[in-house]
């Protein structure tokens, strides 16, 4: 172990240098010492860890005390991540595939042989069909801006191949926050303290952005009224002070029925609107019908809560919205955002620091370090596909040309995107060269010909933002990467090398490309340097707490649409991320962060339960044309009549069938391409086995 760590930091530190750059002691790995870092998930909280080395290996990591949102605790899916590290699954070596695909069966090469082998199945690709037919798949394995895939990016637009559109979360929200506010920005998280209304309008907080609960628990000790607004009995509704539990994308009819009652009872500013909005009659002429009786008729919701929740958040400021993504994973999910997003703007809570609308803070620190304008410049991709397409992209003979060629890092998408037999059947094909670059032997990495080992986070450096939140950090490595495993820049740095692109930009070193991006010009960079980030580990953009960040906007408002997904069976099933111990499909490898009973169990509500005759651990089958999973049942009232619920995140290994939620899941995506899939649409049949 010590002489491997030992070997691994003389060749980062060669590698360093080769870079071009001094090699500073202090962001390379240690031999021992407290290192900070930051968690690299996809959820909102961006902590800031502390790394503590002995002898070159982790051998604690805890939330740093004095970052403003860790506040010192991590979580309960993070606390064991050095067992994730130190797990004897990692994937040390580059692995060549022996057996049938999807069978596991692998066998060590050496870097040299994997590296090797891609460029001449690249090249001859390219030079028989075209670069078009290369697919790069990644999402959000990690976020940190570096190893995401700022040099992946680079590589295949060089190549010209392919790509896909990374839109399974947060892009149609983006969008219908956008329609009315004209851009995706919200209120600063943080700023909700001094709400004193508050809708969780789709978000289950306390499971899935648990550090922002705190602030949330500091508006109701100053007075606050929290609200959520689920299908689903949460974690987050049961401790709310009023839950409106409504039928599953009926959000825009009680948008409309909330801003029936504020005009109907005059709590809207005519002048204000006016001033400040375009089309504010379009909009009132539109839920002129939504009264308090048709709204409950639409939505489940009584008609006294839709009144009171009018007349609060209209008149106890200020009063905010916060949502991510739970709503937008329907084929309304668009007008939802839009709807959602009008709420703040015709009552004017934006007038009010700490009122509007809290969304992802994702927009900001893209500007900031200017990667749109990264994007730009690079050439655009020969063409592309939404990503929830994968199963139909590399199955449909039209795909013209057809896929050769997958490369996926950062993510799985065998797992976690819709219609999940397509997309087996996709990776199955023996046509198909496919490259996973993973930590462990995912469900989709079991698909790959070549399978390249990815070092974890406390391994590499990365400037890690957050999307819930105005920090940024600073993640440096404190071990060397464990056994041959590399940062996912590296390995593009080596495919750039062996397909010839010399351009020093396919070979910048993590840190340079970390200063770039701190030396762009934007004020929310101001006082923020590389030198700052290394001493303190985060820091906060140059924002003032409480900023308005609609003081000047003029919004646009118009008609609601209040149109819902026809069912197509009995039941309509919602997958969420409820497992407090899982990080989207991160986890469910881990006896230690499995529920009791470890396996993932379909929740049904007793009035459906009763008519199937399911009891509690009944096993059930529930299958729609897409697929079909067997699972046992929980009878729980946390659904509604009519929904159920199966959770995401667990493997294929989970069910008898080999197959998880996402064989079932809805893999329609908006006309235009735009936005993600309609998970959450999904109808199944169910019946006891
Ligand atoms: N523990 C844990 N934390 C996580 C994750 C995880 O897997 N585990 N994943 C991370 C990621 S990638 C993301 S994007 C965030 C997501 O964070 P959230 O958006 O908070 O999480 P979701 O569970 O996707 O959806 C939130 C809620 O939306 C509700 N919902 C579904 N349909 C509708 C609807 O039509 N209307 C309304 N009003 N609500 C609806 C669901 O019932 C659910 O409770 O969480 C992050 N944090
Ligand atoms: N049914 C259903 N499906 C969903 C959702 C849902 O709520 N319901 N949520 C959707 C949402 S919001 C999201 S964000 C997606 C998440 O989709 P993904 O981003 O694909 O999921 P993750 O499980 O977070 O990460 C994927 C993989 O990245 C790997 N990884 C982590 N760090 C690195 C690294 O540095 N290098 C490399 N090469 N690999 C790394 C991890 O080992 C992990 O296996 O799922 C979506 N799918
Ligand atoms: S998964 Fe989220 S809550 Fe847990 S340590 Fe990472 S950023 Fe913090
Ligand atoms: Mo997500």
């Amino acid at each position: 172990m010590v002489s491997d760590s030992a070997r691994h930091s003389a060749s980062w530190t060669r590698r360093l240098e080769s870079a071009g750059r001094a090699v500073k002691r202090s962001v390379g790995p240690v031999r021992a010492g407290v290192i900070r870092g930051a968690c690299h998930h996809d959820c909102p909280d961006t902590c800031v860890w502390e790394v503590t080395v002995e002898d070159g290996r982790a051998v604690a990591l805890r939330g740093l005390a004095d970052h403003p949102t860790t506040k010192g605790q991590l979580c309960p899916k993070v606390n064991r991540f050095l067992d994730r590290v130190h797990h004897p699954d990692r994937i040390l070596t580059p692995l060549r595939r022996t057996g049938p695909k999807g069978s596991g069966e692998f066998t060590p090469v050496t870097w040299d042989d994997a590296i090797a082998e891609i460029g001449e199945r690249f090249r001859s690709i390219i030079a028989q069909s075209g670069p078009a037919a290369i697919l790069p798949y990644s999402l959000d394995g990690t976020q940190g801006v570096i190893q995401k895939g700022i040099l992946a990016r680079r590589f295949f637009a060089a190549l010209g191949t392919s790509d896909v559109r990374r839109h399974l979360c947060g892009v149609t929200a983006w969008l219908g926050a956008a329609d009315v506010l004209g851009t995706p920005r919200g209120i600063d998280p943080e700023d909700l303290h001094l709400a004193r209304t508050v809708i969780l309008w789709g978000t289950n907080t306390f499971v899935t952005n648990r550090h922002l609960w705190t602030t949330i628990e500091q508006a109701r000790e100053a007075g606050a009224e929290v609200i959520v607004v689920d299908p689903v009995r949460t974690a987050t509704a049961e401790r709310a002070d009023r839950f409106l539990q409504l039928r599953p994308g009926s959000d825009v009819a009680l948008v409309a029925g909330l801003i029936h009652v504020m005009d109907r009872d005059g709590l809207l500013d005519p002048t204000w609107l006016a001033e400040h909005t375009t089309d504010a009659a379009g909009l009132l002429a539109s839920v002129i019908d939504a009264t308090p009786l048709t709204t409950e008729a639409r939505t489940g919701i009584p008609a006294d809560e839709v009144v009171a929740v009018a007349h609060r958040f209209a008149t106890v400021r200020p009063a905010a919205v916060r949502s991510l993504v739970g709503p937008e994973h329907r084929g309304n999910g668009r007008e939802i955002m839009r709807a959602i997003a009008m709420l703040p703007t015709v009552t004017g809570a934006w007038r009010d620091a700490g009122g509007g609308l809290a969304r992802s803070t994702q927009v900001w620190w893209e500007e900031a370090f200017g990667l749109d304008t990264e994007e730009a410049r690079l050439a655009p991709p020969a063409r592309s596909f939404n990503m929830a397409r994968l199963g139909e992209v590399l199955t449909d003979p039209t795909t013209d040309p057809p896929i050769e060629a997958l490369f996926v890092h950062n993510s799985n998408p065998a797992v976690i995107a819709p219609d999940q037999n397509r997309i087996i059947e996709g990776l199955r094909r023996e046509n198909l060269f496919t490259v996973v670059a993973e930590q462990f032997l995912t469900d989709t990495a079991r698909h790959a010909d070549l399978v390249l080992p990815a070092t974890t986070q406390i391994e590499h450096l990365d400037l890690a933002p957050a999307w819930g939140h105005l920090n940024v950090a600073l993640n440096r490595p404190a071990i060397a990467p464990m056994g041959e495993a590399k940062p996912n820049n590296e390995i593009f740095r080596l495919l750039a090398t062996e397909l010839g692109l010399d351009a020093p930009e396919h070979h910048e070193s993590d840190e340079d490309l970390i200063r770039g991006l701190l030396e762009n010009e934007h004020p929310m960079l101001d006082g923020i340097t590389w030198e700052r980030l290394v001493d303190d580990g985060w820091a906060r953009f140059a924002i003032d707490p409480g900023t308005r960040p609609h003081a000047d906007t003029t919004f646009t408002l118009g008609p609601l649409d209040i149109d819902i997904a026809e069912p197509e069976a009995p039941f309509q099933l919602i997958s969420l991320k409820q497992h407090v111990a899982f990080l989207n499909a991160n986890y469910a490898q881990f006896p230690a962060h499995l529920p009791t009973p470890p396996h993932p169990r379909l929740e049904v509500h007793p009035i459906d339960a009763s008519a199937l005759g399911v009891t509690d651990g009944a096993r059930v089958r529930v299958h729609n044309e897409r697929g079909s999973l067997t699972v046992e049942a929980t009878v729980s009232d946390r659904v509604q009549p009519g929904l159920v619920a199966l959770p995401f995140g667990w493997g294929h290994s989970s069910t008898p069938e080999g197959r998880a939620v996402n064989a079932l899941t809805n893999p329609a995506v908006p006309d235009d391409d735009a936005g993600s899939a309609a998970f959450h649409d999904t109808w199944v049949h169910i019946e006891v086995v």
